[in-house]
């Protein structure tokens, strides 16, 4: 069994869970999520801003946002087309990782590249936050931020590697967190560079 760290009440940390070939083959895997669900560029709902992560999703339902809103639906944004399904790699990593959890029902899959970020946010479009979030990171590391349920509580912050997944139940579910910042060349598992983070969902009750 692979080490695992409550680096916080609620975040468990399982650094290096995927090994490198694991790594690889979850990137095969989402070059063909890709082709059928092609990455767009999200859009924050009252200025219309474009993030600078881009995104896709697989499973029965995808995160989206634009100026209708933050909201889960069951098509791609752009093709009208369904999610492709979640690889099996990662319906594996789920069970092995959160046994007692209904299944995940989206694979939100966000692509940074060198200079892109995320700002601090709460993650509560899920009608069931009573499940954990479960993120896996692939590529160049980050510097990820996690504070508390408010806005202006103290903040930490740590580095996630290529091939960590991490999960956020308990009181952590509802925490304030982002990314500050990409870390250029400190991953050669894509050639293009950058890095995906991929984060399973329970988005409705079971
Ligand atoms: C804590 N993604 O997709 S992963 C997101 O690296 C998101 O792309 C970041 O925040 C990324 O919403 C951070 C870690 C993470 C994901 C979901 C969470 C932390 C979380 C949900 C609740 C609390
Ligand atoms: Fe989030």
């Amino acid at each position: 069994m692979a080490k695992s760290l409550e680096i916080l009440p609620g975040v468990t940390h399982l650094p290096g869970y995927l090994d490198r070939a694991a790594q690889s083959e979850l990137v095969e895997a989402l070059r063909v999520v890709a082709r059928a669900a092609p990455f767009f560029t999200p859009r924050m709902p009252r200025s219309g801003k474009a993030f600078s992560v881009r995104m896709t999703n697989c499973g029965s339902l995808g995160w989206v946002s634009d100026l209708g809103g933050y909201r889960y639906q069951s098509r791609h944004p752009e093709t009208g087309a369904p999610w492709p399904e979640i690889p099996g790699v990662l319906l594996e990593a789920w069970r092995n990782i959160l046994p007692s959890a209904p299944p995940p029902e989206a694979c939100l899959v966000n692509y940074y590249s060198t200079d892109a970020r995320m700002g601090l946010h709460q993650d509560r479009d899920e009608e069931d936050v009573s499940v954990p979030v479960l993120s896996l990171s692939l590529g160049d590391s980050a510097v990820f931020r996690i504070g508390g349920v408010s806005r202006g509580d103290p903040t930490r912050s740590c580095r996630l590697h290529s091939g960590d997944a991490l999960t956020f139940g308990g009181q952590a579910r509802l925490a304030f967190h982002g990314i500050d910042r990409i870390l250029p060349g400190s991953s050669t598992l894509l050639p293009e560079g950058g890095r995906i983070n991929l984060t399973l969902r329970r988005v409705t009750k079971p």
